[in-house]
């Protein structure tokens, strides 16, 4: 909804407004979330966050900029002050316009001349425009909106300037007179009298505003019991809690010569970047940041691991790829990792305690049928929605980015990542086996693209043939996608056996297996470490030392 409808909307309720002085997007994000229904765009506050007076020393254009970033970060209407129209009537025509253009909900002009000194300022200039000048220059603002929503409310200055009542009266007449859509009658006196007696003498049917910042015990039950008073604005009390808090700190650092002592007692850097609008953008950056790969991550973590006996202790509350490790879970690591790589987009498919999976940045899909069905069916999960390329990345291994960014790069349309190492170091806890057609790259060669087709996976190789070990990640092009769901309907349907194993068991594997059996192609890419799965305590002990090194 438009803003300066919200206003009118609030204008038209029966409760009081509350507005909050603010001076930039975040401060004015700060008054939203703390609930408050408007901002007010003060030109003190604005004026001291650039540490100039509060006396037209800044320029509309620099009211208009630090309004628009507040308007940009909030969703409640901003209601500009704009001291006194920054000139005369013609200064006016354009100040509204350019306000209102820039989403602003309202404006409230004062009746002083150009250029004022704050209201507030003990020996202040106080220098009011005679009554007809004013009455022009509302004029003129009304004349310009182009909404008949954007309101403009006339400020009263008499009493501030030690006019008196009946001056202050028959200026707030004259300017409703001009079409002012509310009359902000403002004091600097330490008590409300002065104030009440304008409110209560106040017959006219437009609303009353109050800034009740000298006379602070002017509070909300108080002002209530005027119901001609419809707005309250709390000017300034965000930036002079700022000062001191700033100060405080900054004191502190000093004192204390480093920020040991500071530190904890600061909001986390988090917090700043929710404010700053980060989940947003990291949203923005998965939908439209293309770049002509588009690869998706789907991640099977639906597994109870908690019979392994080793493990059974680590598992009670959390599924394997959430242990943690120096720190960080399996699941982060590889997550932060695919991001680095350019893959934001990233299907964690959840299962067994799959309420301990609350990642931030990832898609969680729920797989109720995790305890009778194997992994091909929870990964499947993941492929409903891909429309690029995809990468399978086991739930339980931790593995170098640089795996990730030379599989990215290579053309095959089914390619799964082998090590070498297995052969070198004799090692024989290596799981997935596979046999290449050509042997193992001797030496030092790793992260080799090229082609080296799979004969062999799974189950059906024994350790002497065995070329290398599958590690657990297989990239998939748009076209190895469409490849794999489509052998994967025709497995379902066709009765038979996924290379001998019953379909609802089969893992990936075996479904790779079934392809080569089939005659579809499946490559390697040949790495030598740079890995390591965790399936037993051992391994998970392992995996803490290497990554803490
Ligand atoms: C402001 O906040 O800039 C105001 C209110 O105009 S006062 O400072 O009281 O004049
Ligand atoms: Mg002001």
């Amino acid at each position: 909804m438009d803003k300066a409808r919200k206003l009118r909307g609030l204008f038209a309720k029966n409760d009081l407004i509350r507005a909050v002085g603010a001076h930039n997007g975040l401060t004015a994000k700060l008054v939203e979330l703390n609930g408050f229904d408007a901002v007010w765009a003060s030109s003190l506050e604005v004026s001291a966050s650039h540490a100039v007076p509060d006396a037209n020393v800044l320029t509309m254009t620099d009211y208009l900029n630090a309004a628009t970033s507040m308007n940009d970060a909030v969703s409640i209407p901003v209601v500009v002050d704009v001291d006194q129209g920054y000139g005369n009537s013609v200064n006016v025509i354009r100040m509204v316009k350019k306000f209102e253009a820039a989403g602003i909900a309202g404006i409230i002009m004062e009746d002083k001349l150009f250029p004022k000194q704050n209201s507030l300022l003990a020996d202040g200039k106080q220098e009011l425009a005679s009554i007809p000048e004013f009455v022009g220059k509302i004029m003129a603002a009304k004349n310009a909106q182009v909404s008949e929503e954007f309101m403009v409310i006339a400020r009263v200055e008499a009493l501030i300037a030690g006019w008196g009542q009946e001056e202050a009266m028959k200026r707030a007449k004259s300017y409703v007179g001009a079409g002012a859509d509310a009359i902000m009658i403002h004091s600097k006196n330490k008590d409300p009298d002065e104030v009440v007696e304008f409110i209560t003498n106040w017959k006219e049917r437009v609303p009353l505003v109050v800034v009740p910042t000298t006379y602070y015990q002017f509070d909300e039950e108080e002002i209530k019991k005027y119901p001609s008073v419809k707005m309250v604005i709390y000017a300034n009390h965000g930036i002079r809690s700022a000062v001191e808090a700033v100060d405080k700190t900054l004191k502190e650092i000093k004192d204390t010569g480093g920020i040991k002592t500071v530190s904890p007692k600061l909001i986390p850097v988090k917090q700043l970047f929710d404010l700053q609008g980060t989940r947003e953008m990291k949203e923005a950056e998965k939908k439209f940041i293309k770049t002509g790969k588009e690869v998706k991550a789907i991640i099977p973590a639906a597994g109870d691991d908690s019979s392994v006996p080793s493990l059974k202790h680590l598992l009670q509350d959390r599924p394997l790829t959430m242990l943690d490790i120096n720190g960080k879970s399996i699941l982060q690591r590889t997550v932060e990792i695919l991001n680095q790589a350019g893959v934001k987009d990233v299907d964690v498919i959840k299962g067994y305690k799959g309420e301990a999976i609350n990642l931030e940045g990832i898609r969680a899909i729920e797989n109720e049928e995790y305890s009778q069905k194997g992994i091909m069916n929870s990964m499947m999960k993941g492929f409903d929605d891909v429309d690029g390329g995809a990468l399978i990345v086991f739930a339980d291994i931790v593995f170098d980015k640089a795996i990730v960014d030379r599989l990215l790069t290579c053309e095959e349309d089914i390619n799964i990542v082998v090590d070498t190492s297995y052969r070198t170091e004799e090692y024989d806890k290596a799981y997935d086996l596979v046999v290449t057609k050509r042997p193992p790259t001797k030496g030092k060669t790793i992260l080799s693209c090229g082609s080296n087709p799979v004969v062999k996976i799974g189950g059906s190789v024994n350790r002497d043939e065995a070329t290398h070990e599958f590690i657990g990640i297989t990239y998939l092009s748009k076209k190895g996608v469409e490849t794999f769901k489509r052998e994967y309907e025709s497995m379902k349907n066709s009765n038979s056996t996924v290379n001998g194993v019953q379909f609802d068991e089969a893992d990936l594997s075996d479904f790779l297996q079934e392809l080569i059996n089939r005659g579809i192609k499946v490559d390697s890419m040949e790495i030598s470490r740079g890995w390591k799965d965790v399936r037993t305590f051992d391994d998970y002990k392992q995996v803490s030392e290497m990554l803490a090194n």
